[in-house]
């Protein structure tokens, strides 16, 4: 051991000279790099004689892994400390009063917030489920054929999992979160589902990711009628208008019989779109009475209960109310137009304050 004595006790004073991962990388080079305290010893091992080469090769190898793992341990222990101080000096205090000057609520977030405020007063609850979805949830359930062309490839994101041998997909429409709801609660039923859907489409108005809220209703009474008075009481809310001209058209979907589509009445002011008079139409959503097929693959008897659906699509509604004219721009995140079309996170909409 004798021989190695100077060596071992430069070690032990070199140790306590490290402060911080520089003057470790240092005291590392010190003695393991190339021309390092022992790797300059190690050489001078190959002019001993066999016998004293193999002792002092087994105490040098002794001395250099407990070097190896000084600077093991102390790597680890230095960069936990390092850690522990970025955790300290960069923490949030969420108590904090928000800064408005800064974020800002995206107009596709404001826009859900102020249908669930709207279909909230009106006795429906919120319904989520999953972005990645069965086949047969997002398609079958809904009485969407297996040949059905909203099911080809070019429309459908499928994903590399499955269910019962069935490919999943990206939901293609809130919807599945209705055949969720059905087949866990027993009407009646009032439900609005919002959230992102997903489809293979990518051009001036459409992109491959955007929002819906879909709404259903199921007890044993409920008709077009009242599917008619209730989009009625919520598009003059949420347009806040007194006045509103609507109309039905006839259209087809795989889950409702029959099936309208929902034009509302607007004119061009200058640039401005007003909404409600006027004798030009847009169209804004697509209903009908849920079709029996789709109740009896949820077990609801279609003998006993009854209803109506109904779905949008969010950035646009949040398009025509707040006058924003290109859907890319949605999700540039930009933060000039983020802040532009923004909204203040201190008013949350409600109908007793400001819906908007
Ligand atoms: C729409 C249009 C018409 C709809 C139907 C259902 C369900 F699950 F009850 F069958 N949910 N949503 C529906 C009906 C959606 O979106 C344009």
């Amino acid at each position: 051991m004798s021989k190695y004595k100077n060596i071992e006790s430069l070690i032990e004073k070199k140790k306590s000279e490290v402060s911080d991962l520089d003057t470790l990388e240092k005291f590392r080079l010190n003695f393991l790099g190339k021309k390092g305290e022992i790797s300059l010893l190690m050489k001078e091992l190959s002019q001993l004689d066999a016998d004293a080469r193999k002792q002092q090769a087994e105490e040098l190898n002794i001395i250099k892994d407990s070097v190896l793992k000084f600077v093991k341990d102390k790597t680890a222990e230095l960069q936990n400390e390092a850690m522990q101080g970025q955790l300290t000096s960069e923490s949030l205090d969420l108590s904090l009063p928000v800064n408005s000057q800064n974020g800002t609520i995206h107009p596709v977030t404001q826009v859900i917030e102020e249908v669930i405020a709207i279909f909230g007063d009106l006795d429906f609850f919120v319904a989520e489920g999953p972005e990645v979805e069965t086949d047969y949830n997002n398609f079958t359930a809904l009485n969407t054929s297996e040949h059905h062309p909203a099911r080809q490839m070019h429309d459908t994101f499928y994903v590399n999992s499955s269910t019962d041998n069935m490919p999943n997909v990206l939901r293609t429409h809130t919807s599945p979160v209705q055949i969720r709801s059905m087949l866990k609660q027993k009407p009646p039923i009032r439900l609005i589902a919002p959230g992102k859907t997903f489809r293979r489409d990518d051009d001036q108005t459409h992109t491959p990711m955007f929002h819906q809220v879909e709404g259903l209703v199921i007890d044993n009474e409920s008709n077009m009628s009242h599917l008619k008075g209730c989009l009625e009481t919520f598009l003059k809310s949420f347009f806040e208008t007194d006045s509103l001209k609507m109309r039905f058209r006839p259209s087809h979907f795989p889950f409702t019989e029959p099936s309208a589509e929902v034009d509302i009445g607007y004119k061009k002011k200058g640039n401005q779109l007003i909404i409600g008079e006027g004798d030009d139409w847009l169209e804004i959503l697509g209903c009908g009475m849920v079709h029996p097929n789709v109740l009896k693959n949820v077990n609801i008897n279609p003998d006993e209960y009854q209803g109506y659906a109904f779905g949008m699509g969010i950035e646009r509604l949040a398009m025509l109310k707040y006058g924003i004219s290109d859907l890319r721009t949605f999700f540039d995140n930009d933060l000039r137009w983020n802040k532009h079309y923004g909204f203040s996170s201190i008013n949350i909409p409600s109908l007793i304050g400001d819906l908007s």
